[in-house]
């Protein structure tokens, strides 16, 4: 798959001189947040990563590249056209082959990440087990990847419109480290906390990147979960986005929404319902994993 594989001039450059490079989601920009802040957001994400000291990496898949770095004009098609597929695991293949455009899911970047050398990506929230979950067997592929695929994942959390207690069940049935960066809890996405905690509580990025160093070197394939809450001023409380989030999953059943169309719909839907505030709270955490990430990328290269 690796000739598939096409490096940005900024990307390439890192990677001939050993820096340490991060990579960055796009379905993010392209279902996860509204045009223009889509773009805005991502330029600004790559930023604060060359801010402290590392390379930033957005991945996409357009015409039939899997497109490692990407330029000004290819962040601008994928948060403001409407054609813009999302990509999970499953999708991949399809979008690649048939030469389409296409923004990576956690799961897809993963994929990506690990075929370009990349050991650390940052995004907003993974994917996880939904809500009824047992009923309707919607599990993010998010969850699969991390169980085989040797990327650490920098992320607020997982958001209460999912099963947070059977995600983390089944990260520990795949044998997926759930590590706590700075933080006893797990973090629920909008809010710093919810009713779980975390597997390890690590308060460096060198202690962080020992543990990365350490799982690989053992042969224990599969991604690390590296849970890192929203900053404390842009927190939403849990109690308030509960009340929302159920009002959302109602609308969603209401309509029949099922599949990868869901989470998008639940997004732009709490959105909404917050009068905008969520979307504020979306892009605070986001820019704090891409700096923690940076942080982590590099302390993982000095290990
Ligand atoms: N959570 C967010 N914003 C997002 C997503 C999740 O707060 O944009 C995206 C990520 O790309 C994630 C995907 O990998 O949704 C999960 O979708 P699904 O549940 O269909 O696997
Ligand atoms: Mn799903």
């Amino acid at each position: 798959m690796k000739q598939f594989l096409s490096f940005s001039a900024e990307v390439q450059a890192a990677k001939e001189n050993g820096k340490p490079i991060v990579a960055l989601e796009s379905t993010i920009i392209s279902h996860g947040m509204p045009y223009p802040e889509n773009v805005a957001m991502a330029k600004r994400c790559e930023q604060i990563i060359r801010d402290a000291g590392a390379v930033p990496a957005t991945i996409a898949l357009m015409n039939g590249e899997i497109k490692i770095g990407l330029e000004e004009a290819d962040l601008e098609a994928l948060g403001s056209h409407a054609n813009v597929a999302k990509v999970s695991r499953r999708d991949f293949p399809y979008i690649l082959a048939s030469g389409k455009i296409g923004a990576t899911t956690v799961a897809a970047t993963m994929i990506a990440a690990e075929l370009a050398g990349i050991a650390v990506f940052a995004t907003g929230g993974i994917g996880g087990v939904h809500r009824e979950g047992e009923v309707t067997m919607d599990v993010s592929a998010d969850l699969q990847e991390l169980a085989m695929t040797n990327v650490a994942v920098v992320c607020a959390g997982a958001k209460s419109i999912l099963d947070i207690g059977r995600t983390l069940e089944y990260l520990e049935t795949h044998g997926v480290p759930v590590v706590g960066y700075k933080t006893d809890k797990f973090p629920s996405f909008y809010s710093r906390v919810s009713e779980f905690g975390v597997d390890f509580r690590l308060d460096t990025a060198a202690a962080v990147a020992e543990v990365m160093a350490t799982k690989w070197s053992l042969g224990l394939d599969g991604g690390l979960i590296i849970a890192n809450p929203v900053p404390a001023e842009s927190e939403f409380p849990y109690e308030d986005i509960e009340a929302i989030t159920q009002q959302a999953l109602n609308e969603a059943k209401e309509k029949g929404i099922t599949g990868k169309d869901i989470t998008p719909f639940l997004l732009g839907k709490i959105k909404d319902l917050t009068a905008g505030k969520s979307l504020e709270t979306n892009i605070a955490l986001v820019y704090h994993n891409a700096e923690v990430a940076a942080h982590l990328a590099v302390a993982y290269q000095n290990s």
